[in-house]
Parts: structure tokens; C-alpha cells; sequence
């Protein structure tokens, strides 16, 4: 969780700074979703994320600084500096990639998970991110649907954070997540997602399921994000939420709440090993080179078509 929270608070700067160039969605705040999820993760289980992935893709266990890298737009990013923020990505680490379209994660984790099955790995399970905006979205609930009928390996986790953009889930979303959930036959239930042992407990019994034959399970994590939509809103200064909301969510930091259970001295401990991960991400991005705009087309296809005239 630390690890996420630094990168991010320094993405934000750099993104004020102009370093990291369009706009990032800080994850600030809701820490404990991924890591509590990724806990039970094996390297081959796939991950699909939001445009509020870069906690996800941290967790799941990618390179801290060739995902910095990736935000600079460097060639020595996760995607050599083409994807960016909403669109990192770490195939070989099951991290289907970060995805700026609302939902579009739900219907590829299906995809993988009956792929997995069809090549005989049945232990693999795939993770679905998504938040609550994105539980109205029509390929959601498809997926929901696939994932219940062809009972697949599929980890669905909203991301409750109470708000789309600026519309608060009450006036969003029709009834309740966890009811919508089961009533595709999804094994669903809520958990406190400002808590990572909470998180962590939950996604254990989730992930054990699928492992086992279970089917689909659903996961409602009711978390908030600390900071804006995006980094626009941040520098704009927009806002739409109380004051007092914001306080008394950000008294229930899960970060605070993890760091009250340790021994002062392993804390200060994570911290210090934290700090230098990041000192070391810094330097790497920041002394990586850009990557080339004549290259622009390469990678468009696969295969050996050339993607650039005389290439
Ligand atoms: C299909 C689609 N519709 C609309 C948008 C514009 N959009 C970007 S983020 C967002 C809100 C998403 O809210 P939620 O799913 O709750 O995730 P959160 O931002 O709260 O993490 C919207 C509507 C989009 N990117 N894709």
C-alpha cells in the first residue's frame, strides 16, 4: 500500500510538473482493494484494470520503475512509454492492461478465464477491476452473465468509491451492487475496502472458490478515493463533494489503520525500503530516453508487416 501511495503522490507532481504528460487518476485511497486482493494472486492469474490502474498493476506485481517509466513516456516503459497511465499493461505478469473505456476489463477477464479453461489451466483465475460507474455498463453485466452460465474462474471486484466522476453512486445506480451481482448467480458479498485485512480475508475465500470449481465470485469493496476524478479536476480545483465527507474518509486511511497494527519499527522499516524503490524508480525514468515519434507505427500489427514507409 505504501508503495502504491508514493508512486502516486509523486505521478501527481509530476504531473503538475508536466513530466507525465495527459491527465492521471490517482488510486489514492483505495489501496487496500489491491493489494488485500492481490494477496492470493499467483503470478499466471490475469488481471484486467480501470483508468485508475496503476494500484492494480503495482499490486499485481510489475516493475515499479518501468511503470514510472511507462508514465513518462519512456522507451524503457512497461509498453515502451506508448500506453501511459491508462493504459499499462504487463502480459507475461497476467496484467491484461489498464483500460480507459468504462467496463471494458469485465468481458477480457471472461475472455481469459475461458481461455484458460479450453487450454486445460484450470487453476488460473482472472481479476476484474471495475468501479461502481462501471456496474451500469451493458458489457458488465455480459460478462456477469458468461462468467455465471459458463461458470468460469472470474474474481469480479467493484470498486465502490462512491462516486462516477462527480455522480454519486445514489443517484447512479439502481439498487444494490451486491443484489444485482447475485442476481446473475454470482457468489457475492460487500467488505470494508479501507481495511486490507478485511479485503485480504474476503478475496481469500473468493479466490479459493474459483480455484476450486466455484464459478464466479463478486466482490463489493466500498473504498473512496482521497483526491479528484483525475488530475485536471486536481489542478482545477473542482469539486463536488463535502468537506466533511472527505474528512471522515480519510480518518478511516487504510494506510493508518495497517500501520496501527505494526510494530513502529517494521513501519519505519517498510517505509525506508519504500523510499529507496521509489528514489530508484525516479532516477530510472527520468534518466530513460523518450520514446522515438518516428517509430510511432511500430508494434500497430503483428507479424513482419512494415509499419512505417522503407522499414
Ligand atoms: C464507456 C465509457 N463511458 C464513459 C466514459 C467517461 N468516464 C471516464 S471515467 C468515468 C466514471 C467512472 O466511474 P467508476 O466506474 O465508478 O470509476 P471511478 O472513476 O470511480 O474509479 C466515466 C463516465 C468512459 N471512459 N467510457
Amino acid at each position: 500500500m505504501r508503495l502504491i501511495r508514493e508512486f502516486e503522490e509523486h505521478c501527481l507532481e509530476m504531473a503538475v510538473a508536466g513530466t507525465i504528460v495527459g491527465g492521471i487518476h490517482p488510486y489514492i485511497g483505495q489501496e487496500a482493494v489491491a493489494v488485500g486482493v492481490s494477496a492470493h494472486l499467483r503470478e499466471d492469474d490475469v488481471i484486467t484494470s480501470t483508468h485508475r490502474g496503476h494500484g492494480h498493476v503495482l499490486a499485481k506485481g510489475a516493475d515499479p520503475k518501468r511503470t514510472l517509466a511507462e508514465l513518462y513516456g519512456a522507451s524503457t516503459g512497461l509498453n515502451r512509454g506508448r500506453g501511459g497511465s491508462m493504459h499499462a499493461a504487463d502480459v507475461g505478469l497476467g496484467v491484461y492492461g489498464a483500460n480507459g473505456i468504462v467496463g471494458a476489463g469485465a468481458p477480457i477477464a471472461v475472455g481469459a478465464a475461458w481461455a484458460a479453461r479450453r487450454q486445460g489451466r484450470d487453476q488460473q483465475v482472472a481479476v476484474a477491476y471495475f468501479g461502481d460507474g462501471a456496474l451500469s455498463q451493458g458489457v458488465v453485466l455480459e460478462a456477469f452473465n458468461l462468467a455465471a452460465l459458463w461458470s468460469l474462474p472470474v474474481l469480479f471486484v467493484c470498486e465502490n468509491n462512491g462516486y462516477a466522476i462527480s455522480l454519486p453512486v445514489d443517484r447512479g445506480l439502481a439498487g444494490d451492487p451486491v443484489r444485482r451481482a447475485a442476481g446473475f448467480g454470482l457468489t457475492a458479498e460487500a467488505v470494508d475496502g479501507m481495511d486490507v485485512e478485511a479485503v485480504t480475508e474476503a478475496a481469500g475465500r473468493a479466490v479459493a472458490a474459483c480455484r476450486a470449481g466455484g464459478g464466479p465470485h463478486f466482490l463489493e469493496c466500498v473504498t473512496y478515493r482521497f483526491r479528484g476524478h483525475h488530475t485536471v479536476e486536481h489542478l482545477m480545483g473542482i469539486n463536488y463533494r463535502d468537506e466533511a465527507e472527505v474528512a471522515s474518509w480519510t480518518e478511516r486511511d487504510p494506510l493508518a489503520r495497517q500501520r496501527a497494527r505494526l510494530a513502529p519499527a517494521v513501519a519505519d522499516e517498510v517505509d525506508a525500503e519504500i523510499a529507496a524503490l521509489i528514489a530508484e524508480a525516479v532516477a530510472f525514468a527520468g534518466s530513460s530516453p523518450g520514446s522515438d515519434p518516428r517509430d510511432a507505427l511500430d508494434y500497430l500489427y503483428a507479424g513482419t508487416a512494415p509499419t512505417r514507409p522503407g522499414a
